[in-house]
């Protein structure tokens, strides 16, 4: 039998991903995608924009993120996506909605076009604990391009 496990010793020198943004609470997305870049480029990952490993869209906010993460997905392009945001609760259920479609959208595009898409929208109930995932205890951002990374190698070895 077989085990299949993405790695981060191979070359993916050849990996290219897509990084879609909110920006929506950018204090906190603009730390994500600093956390996120870290980790590519210590990987060996060109994160130049002007280079051919990664892309970036930025969008308003999370709400628009399966959207633009479906329609890069169909280029076929992409070895993986990684979608970042913040949804902090308010007084009013606009939270819940914007996380309930985000969380929904996210895991239908990855679903109906192959390609993993990395759910990297963090939802909290306080601007305090946002931070504390995009920075001030571990930024969160690192975590989800090591779970982009995992997800490309892993998927190229899948039979
Ligand atoms: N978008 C977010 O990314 N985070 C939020 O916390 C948020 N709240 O709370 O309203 C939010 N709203 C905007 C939403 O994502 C759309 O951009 C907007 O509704 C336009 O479609």
């Amino acid at each position: 039998m077989t085990v299949f496990e993405g790695n981060f010793n191979q070359d993916i020198s050849s990996l290219r991903f897509a990084l879609v943004i909110g920006r929506f609470n950018d204090l906190i997305t603009n730390k994500l995608l600093a956390g996120c870049q870290d980790c590519l480029k210590r990987h060996g990952i060109d994160i130049n924009p002007d280079g051919s490993q990664v892309d970036y869209a930025w969008v308003p906010g999370s709400f628009e993120v399966p959207l633009v993460a479906r329609k890069l997905a169909l280029t076929g392009s992409y070895d993986a996506i990684v979608c970042l945001g913040a949804v902090i609760r308010g007084d009013t259920p606009h939270f819940d909605y914007v996380c309930n479609e985000v969380a929904k959208g996210i895991a239908s595009v990855s679903l109906q076009t192959g390609v993993p898409i990395v759910f990297g929208i963090v939802t909290t109930d306080t601007m305090q604990q946002a931070l504390e995932r995009a920075g001030i205890k571990s930024n969160l951002g690192w975590n989800y391009a090591m779970n982009a990374i995992e997800m490309a190698t892993l998927m190229k070895q899948l039979p």
